[in-house]
C-alpha cells in the first residue's frame, strides 16, 4: 500500500468524543491533515445498526471530499456493504486470510498486533498494514494488554523491513517523531486529536512533527 497514507491515522467513534458532532470532529481533523481515518464505534453508547450505517456513509463522503481512505473498524459486512475503502480488524475479529478473501484485493486490511508473531502471521496472511501497540498507557482501549513501546516497532521493522506500520496507543505531539524514528510508516491516534480545544490545530501540530520526523523539514 501507498505508506504515505498512514502518517496520521485517525481513529474515532461517538464514545471518544463528549457529546459532539461526530462529523464536525472529522471534518476538523481532515482539515488538519490526517491521512487516513477509521471509524471505530465501541464501548458504552457505540452506535449500531442503521444509526452506524448512516454515519459511516456521512464519514466516507467526507473522507471522500478531502481524499483520505475510509475504514471500517471490526465490521467487515459493513465496510463492504457501504463501500469503504478497507478494514480494520482485530485478533479476536477472524482470521486474516478469511476477511482478505471476503473483502478482495483492492481493499486495504489493516490488523492489530501486539507481538513480532502476531506481526509475522498478520503479513503472511495478507493484511496491508499493521497496528503495533499500546506504544504507551492509554484510556481509549479496555483491555489494551501491556505497553510493548517502540522497541517492538523496531523487531518488527528488523525482521519485515517492507511491512507497513502503524504505531498506536497513547501517542501525542511530543511522542510522535520517536515512532517514526523506531520505524513506524506513521501514527494512529484517537484522544490526542478528539481532547484537543482546537481539533485542527491540534492536528495539524502533531502532522508537524511527524513531517519532521519523515523529511527533517519543518512545516
Ligand atoms: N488500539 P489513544 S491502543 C484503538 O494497542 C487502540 O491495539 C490499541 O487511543 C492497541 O490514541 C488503542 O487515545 C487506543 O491512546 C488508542
Amino acid at each position: 500500500m501507498d505508506k504515505s497514507k498512514l502518517q496520521l491515522y485517525f481513529i474515532m467513534g461517538t464514545p471518544n468524543i463528549g457529546g459532539k458532532d461526530p462529523l464536525a470532529v472529522l471534518e476538523a481533523a481532515l482539515k488538519g491533515g490526517i491521512t487516513a481515518f477509521q471509524l471505530r464505534e465501541k464501548g458504552e453508547g457505540a452506535l449500531v445498526d442503521v444509526e452506524l450505517k448512516e454515519l459511516a456513509e456521512q464519514c466516507k463522503a467526507l473522507c471522500e471530499e478531502y481524499k483520505v481512505p475510509f475504514i471500517v473498524n471490526d465490521n467487515v459486512d459493513l465496510a463492504l456493504e457501504i463501500d469503504a475503502d478497507g478494514v480494520h480488524i482485530g485478533q479476536e475479529d477472524g482470521v486474516v486470510s478469511e476477511v482478505r478473501s471476503k473483502i478482495g484485493k483492492d481493499k486495504l486490511l489493516g490488523v492489530s498486533t501486539h507481538s513480532l508473531n502476531e506481526a509475522l502471521t498478520a503479513s503472511d496472511a495478507g493484511a496491508d498494514y499493521v497496528g503495533v501497540g499500546p506504544l504507551f498507557d492509554t484510556d481509549s482501549k479496555e483491555n489494551a494488554g501491556p505497553v510493548v513501546g517502540t522497541a517492538l516497532i523496531k523487531e518488527i521493522v528488523t525482521h519485515l523491513p517492507g511491512l507497513c506500520i502503524v504505531g498506536i496507543g497513547g501517542i501525542t505531539e511530543g511522542k510522535a517523531s520517536q515512532v517514526i524514528h523506531a520505524g513506524a510508516s506513521g501514527v494512529a491516534i484517537i484522544s490526542a486529536i478528539t481532547n484537543g480545544e482546537n481539533i485542527e490545530e491540534a492536528t495539524r501540530n502533531i502532522k508537524g512533527r511527524i513531517t519532521l520526523a519523515l523529511t527533517g523539514v519543518e512545516m
